[in-house]
């Protein structure tokens, strides 16, 4: 109908609120309308807590009879944690649902569309399709796939350079460029690192809330704040409980292949994934972190293991940021891609997005896959 597009525009909005902390649920946003006003909104803040349609209908009271529901996605007709939300859409009377898109949660799968139907609700699907699919990207691989979505940081100088040869590597790009790296690691089920990056630079590998700008905080207050997990991949059991890493908030995993005998912290778990060739399998390490419920993962490494992620083809995006400086030829480049000797093997990528952060740029690429 003529306004579903704008309802659904305000329902995605309204999901898109949620991006810190639904992990391992996905965000989704729900706005009711009578007679072209707006009754109702809500959208699913936190796993474990209502959805969204249950906050729109609370909103909306008695006015939600015979009102239009725009979801982003499908209602559920499952008990999880909490009751089907088609169900709660029949009792409150509801004369028509548009949803974005079906819930590839096979506990789902068009069963609360169906279950709508049968009630005698019109129902429609495929409204802002695309945009529904993007903000949830990792939640919608991981119900498709088993596997979650992985984001790839790559910082590096206008000539593809990280480091100076002998090492120096801390602040090529921007202050500004890390305070949105913050935005990223924030909105993400999981923060994987390695022991080489944690022992070079003893980094925390935390979200710092005072680091992520305001509008985030209007809707991100302090005492949400969630830590996502830390998984360092440790193959040759380097790390230690001594380092700043492990005094901090937060979970941490840490892959190995062999379980070492130190006395870890309780928030620290050994999690024992095969070896592949030196190091860890990427690819059973992906499907155990999808079995961990991880939605999404940003990767904070060297270049070693962003070519072996990119080789292992487990990687979704990169995200590069360049800093307009050039370190030479003898400084260290991106990506560490052994064995590659012709032009026809090199990994190449599209660009999706581009934007300007303070000095430096950022870029979204996705490899291609033919
Ligand atoms: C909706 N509206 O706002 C969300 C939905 O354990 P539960 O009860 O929270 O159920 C989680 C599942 O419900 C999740 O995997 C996804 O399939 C769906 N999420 N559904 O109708 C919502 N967050
Ligand atoms: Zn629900």
């Amino acid at each position: 109908m003529q306004n579903d597009a704008k309802y659904m525009a305000r329902a995605l909005e309204l999901a898109w609120q949620g991006r810190f902390i639904t992990t391992p649920n996905p965000n989704v946003g729900c706005v009711l309308v009578r007679d072209g006003k707006i009754v109702g909104e809500g959208y699913h803040h936190k796993a474990g807590e209502p959805h969204a349609e249950v906050h729109a209908l609370s909103m909306a009271g008695e006015k939600a009879r015979g009102a239009t529901a725009y979801v982003t996605l499908e209602p559920c007709s499952h008990h999880g944690r909490t009751p089907p939300c088609a169900d709660a859409l029949i009792n409150a009377g509801v004369k028509r649902v548009v949803a974005a898109m079906q819930d590839p949660n096979p506990e789902v799968a068009g069963r609360g569309l169906y279950r709508l139907q049968q009630a005698g609700i019109e129902v429609e699907h495929g409204v802002m399709m695309a945009e529904a699919e993007a903000v949830n990207r990792g939640f919608f691989k991981r119900m498709r796939t088993g596997f979650p979505y992985l984001q790839l940081k790559l910082a590096a100088s206008l000539d593809g350079k990280t480091a100076m040869a002998s090492g120096e590597s801390q602040w090529i790009t921007s202050i500004d460029s890390r305070r949105d790296v913050q935005q990223f690691r924030a909105q993400s089920s999981a923060i994987l690192s390695t022991s080489a990056t944690v022992l070079a630079d003893n980094p925390a590998l935390n979200v710092r809330w005072e680091e992520l700008d305001r509008q985030t905080h209007d809707i991100y207050p302090k005492s949400l704040l969630r830590q996502p997990v830390r998984v360092i991949l440790d193959s040759q059991n380097r790390l230690t409980p001594d380092l700043k890493l492990f005094s901090l908030p937060g979970d941490i995993w840490l892959v190995r292949t062999h379980k070492g005998d130190e006395d870890w912290p309780d928030n620290v778990e050994q999690l024992i994934v095969p070896a592949y060739q030196k190091g860890i399998d990427l690819v059973v390490l992906m499907m155990q972190l999808g079995r961990r419920q991880i939605n999404t993962v940003w990767t904070e490494a060297g270049p070693t293991i962003a070519g072996a992620l990119l080789q292992a083809g487990v990687v979704d995006e990169l995200v590069l940021y360049l800093a307009p400086k050039l370190l030479g030829d003898d400084a260290r480049g991106l990506c560490k891609l052994p064995g590659l000797s012709q032009l026809a093997q090199a990994p190449e990528f599209k660009i999706q997005h581009v934007q300007q952060v303070g000095e430096d740029l950022r870029l979204h690429l996705v490899p291609r896959s033919e």
